[in-house]
């Protein structure tokens, strides 16, 4: 009996005092948070800063938008949540969150969350993801709050605001917060994000070469005011004759289509997987399968197949230089949301209405490729390309840029990731002083932002290459369907590919080496 008295009070012991350390150190997150809000920053007007622990968990904001933070979204860890806005200058108002999770939890990182398409709005589930993963995170709303593109009409400082003002003072806080918290500075600070937030990342890396340690681009609108003039021309090409039109393509023909391409071009890359390793390879013919007989959804009648030639060659001058590569082979089940219609995809029709020429009423019907081109990126190439390939700051600052691009993709047509890999490549002064800090990997068959949609882990591949060296000479791919693995497949630093060794499973990565293709 006396025994198991003294059994307890030694656990009582163990557990009141774990109890106690837990409730101290809570009570010091608590203090050290609200303690936050006695901190002044240039620029910087802080709105709050509470320490969230509540057993029910938060519930983050609802955001408007495409992408926006959908109702339902809980947190049940705790954090110190900080609010506020920055204005580096008048006309700004730049609105940001940090989210601090308790010292003892923190992973002595900083992670930056990017944001997708025009929409200005904090990104919770990127927040609420970073800090189950234990970094200390920010997200920005870029600078407005719009789900779409109105915003910037007249407003040139939010546009510069969008392109990369936001992210940087937003770091830029963000780092000081979090000295202030923890009295201590993160170790490394990291960016992951796809599509604009892609654009994102290479901004940071291109001007302001110190705010990030390792960052992934992932299939990153580059070359905005090109991209844009290229996007739009592929649904003017499609639908300025109309839905009704003899040379609209109907969605139920996209099937046919894509099963021409691989009957032409899948073997080419020694395995017959229905998928193609490197479309600039596959030289196909939409006149392969054109109608002989009436028109059906299994054939293409002679206008479509010329529709479907202007699709894959893309926007070229009237002097016939390409503009920006169009569709490639093999992304055909992915054209829906450019050229269905009845009107090109808004993130492209909207930014002619609302950024580029400022007239609501603009026709997409209107657009010339050739002189509206020129005239965008004269005006406004300056400010929105993210086309600098002097990349020498960040390489010396040790820092590691993993950028990969999606060969199915159709947002963003991919051959410009191979375009100004190839570019800075020549600025660095050739492929050893590149890839020592900047590796490009070209995926295919993946559809969308492989690197952070499941395909494989890009952060912790970035991070893995910064804090301990460990260059990534090739990335194993799972590709699912349904949620089933069915496909593993190593992507390879371009401009090297998957080359099939010869034998074994092709499903499996195992069989695969990287090497530079000859086929
Ligand atoms: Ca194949």
């Amino acid at each position: 009996m006396k025994r198991r008295l003294i059994s307890l009070l030694l656990l009582c012991v163990g557990v009141c005092m774990s109890a106690a350390t837990a409730a101290a150190a809570a009570a010091t997150d608590r203090d050290s948070c609200s303690g936050l809000m006695e901190r002044k920053y240039a620029n910087v007007t802080l709105v709050s800063a509470v320490f969230i622990d509540d057993p029910k968990g938060f519930d983050a904001p609802e955001t408007p938008g495409m992408f926006g933070t959908p109702p339902g979204l809980k947190v049940m860890m705790p954090f110190c949540r900080v609010t506020g806005f920055i204005k580096p200058v008048p006309e700004s108002r730049i609105g940001f969150e940090v989210w601090l999770p308790p010292a003892e939890e923190w992973n002595e990182r900083y992670f930056a969350v990017g944001n997708p398409s025009f929409e200005g709005a904090i990104k919770y589930q990127g927040l609420t993801r970073a800090l189950a993963d234990g970094y200390a995170a920010s997200s920005t709303d870029t600078g407005h709050q719009d789900p779409g593109h109105k915003w910037a009409t007249g407003q040139p400082e939010k546009l510069i605001d969008w392109i990369h003002r936001a992210v940087h003072e937003t770091a830029v806080v963000s780092k000081q917060l979090i000295q202030a918290y923890y009295s201590r500075s993160a170790r490394y600070s990291y960016w992951d994000s796809c599509h604009n937030g892609g654009r994102q990342g290479l901004e940071s890396a291109q001007r302001y070469p110190g705010d990030f340690d390792g960052i992934v681009a992932g299939d990153p609108a580059i070359y905005l005011s090109r991209l844009q003039t290229g996007s739009e021309y592929l649904g003017w090409v499609a639908l300025k004759d109309g839905t009704k039109s003899p040379s609209y393509v109907p969605p139920a023909k996209y099937p046919a289509i894509h099963r021409a391409v691989l009957d032409a071009c899948d073997e080419k890359d020694g395995v017959k997987d229905d998928a193609i390793e490197d479309p600039t390879r596959c030289k196909f013919d939409p006149a392969a399968i054109q109608c002989y007989g009436p028109d059906k959804p299994s054939c293409l009648t002679a206008p479509q197949v010329e529709t479907v030639r202007r699709l894959y060659e893309g926007a070229k001058f009237a002097d016939g230089t390409q503009i920006y590569s169009g569709f490639e082979p093999g992304s055909e089940l992915l054209w829906n949301a450019l050229i269905a219609g009845p009107e090109p995809h808004s993130i492209n029709n909207d930014f002619f209405k609302y950024i580029a020429f400022e007239n609501p009423d603009w026709d997409f019907r209107t657009f010339d490729v050739d002189a509206d081109t020129r005239d965008i990126e004269a005006r406004l190439g300056p400010i929105i390309d993210s086309t600098q390939t002097d990349l020498s700051a960040f390489k010396n600052n040790g820092g590691k840029l993993l950028m990969y691009q999606s060969w199915t993709e159709t947002w963003i047509p991919p051959r410009m990731a191979t375009v100004y890999y190839s570019d800075v490549v020549k600025t660095m002064g050739g492929e050893n002083q590149t890839k020592d800090f900047f590796r490009l990997f070209m995926v295919p068959d993946y559809g969308m932002c492989p690197g952070n949609q499941g395909g494989f882990d890009a952060l912790n591949t970035v991070r893995k290459w910064r804090e301990e060296g460990v260059a990534p000479d090739r990335i194993t791919t799972t590709y699912r369907d349904g949620g089933q693995v069915y496909k593993t497949r190593p992507v390879c630093p371009y401009p090297q590919a998957a080359i099939y060794k010869g034998s074994g499973d092709t499903n499996d990565a195992a069989g695969f080496e990287c090497g530079i293709p000859t086929w």
